[in-house]
């Protein structure tokens, strides 16, 4: 039998794929289709396929050409995959001539002329972008503002700075990012909501648990999006690292620990503490998520000791959250006037993992255990600190209604926490 492989994304899949593929099968018996994966794609520095993974992979299989469909994740893996496949020829479009010669020495390769006419390009520009606008000025909207450059199918529509600005930006948008003082969320959330805009609004969505339970079911209401905004949820290290720690890499998980902390300009005033996030609204929704997202949302009691800013009992410099979880504990320290090592452990029965400060924006962690030759460094790719990635869900989420990564129920006990 004479087998045959191709690659490709896929994105939008359109005559010309399927005329590639039927063209490919034609070479021998057997097709195997790789499609690469987001990750992969992304290091090829091409982030901006419309359709997730699962969403190209069903369409390729959907086409019922391929005998056989791979995922394509790392550099290298067309010449693992030829010798493990014991693949006899190799194809891919004109557009890729003379790029995989090497792969000469392993099976035949045949470079198929394109489609004219037809791409995923076109395709995508076809699509009416989202338009985004944003409200907020500090660092953190303007990282929203320059990664929204990279998204494809998203459009900046401009940035508010106060309610009136951000009423006629409202006019001018279907989406927005609300990253306004934490106190302001729930009224600008409902603004946009009530609007009939879609929402990604900075974490915490609300400063209660009801506040924030009412703006999904005004979101729910009107079917649209609402997105708890925490970019470590969108980071390719963080979600690995769930996945290991799922799959019992490190056994039964008996404590997870996190730290995140930053300085703050001296200030005396209590005016100029009113404008600034505390504590809790600047740091805890990552490390509360964090443990949500390893030890579930039912945790049996979470005891909370602040120490407030002088003149302040609303200004938390520093929290200290005490889960107790059935059978596994957590605790989560956030500081804003006070600096400590910003690093996340999750211990287990059978090993822990390390997450190196600053471990809400890192691309890199390791599995450690007690025997040290067993021990693991892993290194993944972080693109916009995970803005980027959570921007590609948004724009997901509205045309097609994929998943957030923060789910209802891990937004609203974040809001329940944090005020
Ligand atoms: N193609 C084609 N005609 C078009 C568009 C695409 O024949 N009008 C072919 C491409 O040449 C490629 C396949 O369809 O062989 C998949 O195209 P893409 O989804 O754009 O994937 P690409 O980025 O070319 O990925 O490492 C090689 C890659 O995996 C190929």
């Amino acid at each position: 039998m004479k087998k045959v492989i191709t690659y490709g994304t896929f994105d939008l899949l359109h005559h010309g794929h399927r005329r590639l593929l039927e063209r490919a099968k034609a070479l021998g018996d057997w097709l195997v289709v790789g499609v690469t994966s987001d990750d992969f794609d992304r290091t090829r520095g091409k982030i901006n396929a419309a359709q997730s993974l699962v969403e190209r992979l069903d369409a390729v299989r959907a086409l019922g050409v391929a005998d056989e469909v791979v995922v394509e994740e790392y550099e290298g893996q067309k010449i693992d995959d030829i010798r493990r496949l014991g693949i006899d020829v190799f194809a891919i479009g004109s557009d890729w001539t003379g790029r995989f010669d090497y792969l000469k020495e392993y099976c035949r390769v045949v470079y198929l002329p394109r489609t004219e006419g037809v791409s995923s390009s076109e395709l995508r520009a076809e699509r009416r972008p989202v338009r985004m606008g944003i409200y907020g000025s500090g660092t953190v909207a303007r990282k929203y503002l320059s990664e929204s450059g990279c998204v494809n199918g998203l459009k900046c529509a401009g940035v508010a700075s106060d309610d009136a600005e951000f009423r006629k930006l409202l006019q001018a948008s279907d989406a927005v990012f609300v990253q306004t003082h934490p106190r302001d969320h729930f009224r600008h959330v409902r603004m946009a909501l009530e609007a009939g805009k879609h929402v990604l609004c900075e974490s915490p969505v609300a400063l209660s648990g009801a506040d924030c339970k009412a703006l999904f079911e005004l979101a729910a209401g009107r079917k649209l999006v609402l997105m708890d905004a925490i970019k470590t949820a969108y980071s390719t290290a963080y979600n690995r690292m769930l996945l290991l720690v799922k799959s019992g890499r490190i056994g039964d998980v008996v404590s997870v620990d996190a730290t995140c902390t930053s300085l703050m300009q001296p200030c005396e005033d209590p005016a100029g503490l009113h404008a600034l996030w505390n504590a809790r609204e600047a740091w805890a929704p990552a490390p509360v998520l964090a443990v949500l997202q390893i030890l579930g949302c039912d945790y049996a009691d979470c005891r909370r000791t602040s120490f407030f800013a002088k003149g302040s009992d609303k200004f938390d410099v520093f929290t200290k959250f005490d889960f107790a979880f059935p059978s596994a504990v957590a605790t989560v320290k956030v500081g804003k006037g006070v600096k400590s090592e910003g690093d996340l452990v999750v211990s287990g029965t059978g090993g822990y993992v390390y997450v190196p400060a600053p471990w809400w924006k890192t691309d890199y962690f390791e599995l450690r255990y007690e025997n040290p030759a067993e021990n693991k460094r892993l290194f993944y790719r972080l693109d916009g600190e995970g803005i980027r990635n959570e921007l590609v869900v948004f724009v997901r989420a509205i045309s097609s209604g994929a998943a957030p990564n923060v789910s209802r129920r891990e937004s609203e006990t974040i809001s329940s926490l944090c005020g």
